[in-house]
Protein backbone atom coordinates (compact mmCIF):
# COMPACT_ATOMS: atom_id res chain seq x y z
CA UNK A 1 0.00 0.00 0.00
CA UNK A 2 1.08 3.44 -0.65
CA UNK A 3 0.78 6.19 2.14
CA UNK A 4 1.89 9.67 3.03
CA UNK A 5 3.59 10.64 6.40
CA UNK A 6 4.10 13.93 7.67
CA UNK A 7 6.85 14.66 9.76
CA UNK A 8 7.66 17.71 11.96
CA UNK A 9 10.16 19.18 14.53
CA UNK A 10 10.79 22.41 16.01
CA UNK A 11 13.62 21.30 19.09
CA UNK A 12 16.79 19.72 19.58
CA UNK A 13 18.30 20.01 16.19
CA UNK A 14 15.07 19.44 13.82
CA UNK A 15 17.00 18.09 10.71
CA UNK A 16 18.65 15.74 12.73
CA UNK A 17 14.87 14.66 14.62
CA UNK A 18 13.49 14.18 11.11
CA UNK A 19 16.49 12.44 9.44
CA UNK A 20 16.74 10.05 12.04
CA UNK A 21 12.90 9.10 11.74
CA UNK A 22 13.26 8.37 8.29
CA UNK A 23 15.97 6.20 8.98
CA UNK A 24 13.50 4.21 11.82
CA UNK A 25 10.98 4.36 8.91
CA UNK A 26 13.23 2.74 6.08
CA UNK A 27 14.37 0.21 8.19
CA UNK A 28 11.39 -1.30 9.67
CA UNK A 29 10.20 -4.49 8.41
CA UNK A 30 7.47 -4.33 6.24
CA UNK A 31 8.10 -0.28 4.95
CA UNK A 32 10.09 1.00 2.15
CA UNK A 33 10.51 4.94 1.77
CA UNK A 34 9.96 6.37 -1.82
CA UNK A 35 10.41 9.36 -2.09
CA UNK A 36 11.01 12.26 0.65
CA UNK A 37 10.27 16.52 0.22
CA UNK A 38 12.52 18.95 0.67
CA UNK A 39 12.54 20.65 4.32
CA UNK A 40 10.20 23.96 4.44
CA UNK A 41 10.64 25.94 7.51
CA UNK A 42 7.80 27.71 9.38
CA UNK A 43 6.76 29.58 12.26
CA UNK A 44 4.44 27.37 14.79
CA UNK A 45 0.80 27.58 13.89
CA UNK A 46 -1.61 29.74 15.66
CA UNK A 47 1.10 32.03 16.55
CA UNK A 48 2.38 29.93 19.61
CA UNK A 49 5.62 30.35 21.33
CA UNK A 50 8.50 28.50 19.86
CA UNK A 51 11.13 27.98 17.43
CA UNK A 52 10.51 27.85 13.79
CA UNK A 53 9.31 24.09 12.49
CA UNK A 54 10.69 21.72 9.67
CA UNK A 55 8.60 20.14 7.91
CA UNK A 56 8.52 17.35 5.18
CA UNK A 57 6.46 14.93 3.46
CA UNK A 58 7.58 11.16 2.97
CA UNK A 59 5.80 8.63 0.36
CA UNK A 60 6.60 5.34 1.61
CA UNK A 61 5.30 1.33 0.32
CA UNK A 62 4.11 -0.59 3.03
CA UNK A 63 2.66 -3.77 4.15
CA UNK A 64 1.70 -2.71 7.20
CA UNK A 65 -1.74 -2.06 7.80
CA UNK A 66 -3.03 1.65 8.62
CA UNK A 67 -3.38 0.70 12.56
CA UNK A 68 0.31 -1.06 12.33
CA UNK A 69 2.38 2.01 10.60
CA UNK A 70 0.34 4.35 13.27
CA UNK A 71 1.87 1.96 16.17
CA UNK A 72 5.34 2.47 14.42
CA UNK A 73 5.01 6.69 13.97
CA UNK A 74 4.32 6.65 17.83
CA UNK A 75 7.06 4.21 18.43
CA UNK A 76 9.93 6.46 16.63
CA UNK A 77 7.75 9.58 18.47
CA UNK A 78 8.46 7.86 22.08
CA UNK A 79 12.17 7.12 21.06
CA UNK A 80 12.69 10.68 20.42
CA UNK A 81 11.18 11.82 23.27
CA UNK A 82 8.74 13.12 22.10
CA UNK A 83 6.54 14.37 25.27
CA UNK A 84 3.05 15.24 24.91
CA UNK A 85 2.71 18.12 27.73
CA UNK A 86 1.29 21.21 26.32
CA UNK A 87 -1.42 20.86 23.11
CA UNK A 88 0.15 22.35 20.40
CA UNK A 89 3.16 22.57 21.81
CA UNK A 90 6.47 21.90 20.85
CA UNK A 91 7.86 19.06 19.93
CA UNK A 92 11.15 17.23 18.92
CA UNK A 93 9.36 14.96 16.27
CA UNK A 94 6.01 14.22 15.54
CA UNK A 95 4.86 11.68 12.52
CA UNK A 96 1.26 12.25 10.96
CA UNK A 97 0.19 9.47 8.64
CA UNK A 98 -1.96 11.54 6.22
CA UNK A 99 -3.32 9.26 3.84
CA UNK A 100 -2.98 5.32 3.33
CA UNK A 101 -4.26 4.55 0.09
CA UNK A 102 -7.23 5.10 -1.30
CA UNK A 103 -8.65 4.36 2.25
CA UNK A 104 -10.71 6.54 4.68
CA UNK A 105 -10.76 5.97 8.73
CA UNK A 106 -12.55 7.66 11.09
CA UNK A 107 -11.86 5.68 14.54
CA UNK A 108 -11.03 7.42 18.07
CA UNK A 109 -7.12 6.22 16.80
CA UNK A 110 -6.84 7.26 13.35
CA UNK A 111 -8.62 9.78 11.14
CA UNK A 112 -7.30 9.28 7.81
CA UNK A 113 -7.00 11.70 5.51
CA UNK A 114 -5.42 13.84 8.29
CA UNK A 115 -8.09 16.10 9.54
CA UNK A 116 -5.88 19.15 9.67
CA UNK A 117 -3.93 18.78 6.50
CA UNK A 118 -5.86 20.53 4.15
CA UNK A 119 -5.47 23.61 6.44
CA UNK A 120 -1.70 23.53 6.77
CA UNK A 121 0.52 24.96 4.29
CA UNK A 122 3.25 22.48 6.05
CA UNK A 123 1.67 19.87 5.09
CA UNK A 124 0.10 20.14 1.31
CA UNK A 125 3.03 22.25 -0.45
CA UNK A 126 5.69 19.41 0.66
CA UNK A 127 2.91 16.56 -0.15
CA UNK A 128 2.48 18.61 -3.63
CA UNK A 129 6.27 18.80 -4.44
CA UNK A 130 6.61 15.08 -4.09
CA UNK A 131 2.55 14.23 -5.90
CA UNK A 132 1.17 16.76 -8.16
CA UNK A 133 -1.42 15.16 -9.53
CA UNK A 134 -2.67 13.84 -5.82
CA UNK A 135 -6.57 13.08 -5.10
CA UNK A 136 -6.98 12.96 -1.60
CA UNK A 137 -10.07 10.62 -0.87
CA UNK A 138 -13.63 12.57 0.18
CA UNK A 139 -11.23 15.87 -0.12
CA UNK A 140 -11.11 15.94 -4.08
CA UNK A 141 -7.59 17.52 -6.01
CA UNK A 142 -4.82 18.25 -3.91
CA UNK A 143 -4.27 21.27 -6.06
CA UNK A 144 -7.07 22.73 -5.55
CA UNK A 145 -7.02 22.43 -1.71
CA UNK A 146 -3.48 24.23 -2.17
CA UNK A 147 -5.42 27.37 -4.69
CA UNK A 148 -6.91 27.99 -1.29
CA UNK A 149 -3.91 28.35 1.31
CA UNK A 150 -2.55 31.11 2.46
CA UNK A 151 1.65 30.56 1.21
CA UNK A 152 3.56 33.53 2.19
CA UNK A 153 4.50 32.07 5.67
CA UNK A 154 6.38 29.19 4.65
CA UNK A 155 9.87 29.01 3.32
CA UNK A 156 11.24 25.66 0.95
CA UNK A 157 15.19 25.45 2.15
N1 LIG B 1 3.32 24.29 13.28
C1 LIG B 1 4.14 24.11 12.24
N2 LIG B 1 4.58 25.18 11.55
N3 LIG B 1 4.55 22.85 11.85
C2 LIG B 1 4.13 21.76 12.53
O1 LIG B 1 4.52 20.62 12.18
C3 LIG B 1 3.25 21.92 13.62
N4 LIG B 1 2.79 20.85 14.31
C4 LIG B 1 1.92 20.98 15.29
C5 LIG B 1 1.41 22.30 15.73
C6 LIG B 1 1.74 22.44 17.21
C7 LIG B 1 -0.07 22.34 15.50
N5 LIG B 1 2.02 23.40 15.00
C8 LIG B 1 2.86 23.22 13.97
O2 LIG B 1 1.48 19.88 15.89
Amino acid sequence: MLAFIGLGSNLDNPRNQIDQALLVLDQASGVELIQVSSFYRSKPLLDMPGPDYLNIVCKINTSLDALELLDLCQHIENKQHRVRDVRWGSRTIDLDILLYGDEVHQTERLTIPHSEMINRSFVLLPLYEIEPALELPIIGPLKRCLEQLELSDIDKI
